[in-house]
């Protein structure tokens, strides 16, 4: 049998889902990366999803970092948003195919993680 992610975890990002305005969401995926200083995320798009009705939600922990949230095409402008410990980004709905990354993490170090930042994206892999 597939291990089930715990129950707290899926309501977390069902209920943070649900602040931001996708009712009804029930992850079935998390992703959890782990970055240390230097390490980027260039700009890309979530489609290994089967399910792209359902939101993308980005826990962040650790240290900071600057997520870039772009539009449908990868030259698009992008945003810079400041992600912190604690931080919950949602993406869904005509947003849900947009593209994003992250820029280098800066060196640093964080009572939680130490000298890295970790990210978990839930999903709806289907
Ligand atoms: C973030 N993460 O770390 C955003 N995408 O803030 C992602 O966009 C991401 O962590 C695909 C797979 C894993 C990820
Ligand atoms: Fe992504």
């Amino acid at each position: 049998p597939w291990p089930t992610m715990p129950r707290r975890f899926g309501e977390l990002a069902a209920r943070a889902a649900a602040q931001a305005g996708y009712s009804g969401f029930a992850p079935d995926a998390c992703l959890i990366n782990r970055y240390e200083p230097g390490a980027r995320l260039s700009l890309h798009q979530d489609r290994n999803e089967r399910d792209f009705s359902a939101p993308i939600v980005s826990v962040s922990l650790g240290l900071p970092a600057v997520f870039l949230f772009g539009g449908g095409r990868r030259s698009d402008p992008t945003t810079r948003v400041p992600l912190v410990h604690g931080d919950v980004a949602v993406w869904g709905g005509p947003s849900r195919l947009r593209y994003h990354g992250v820029l280098a993490l800066k060196d640093g170090e964080h009572a939680a993680t130490g000298n890295c930042r970790i990210n978990l994206t839930f999903r709806r892999a289907g």
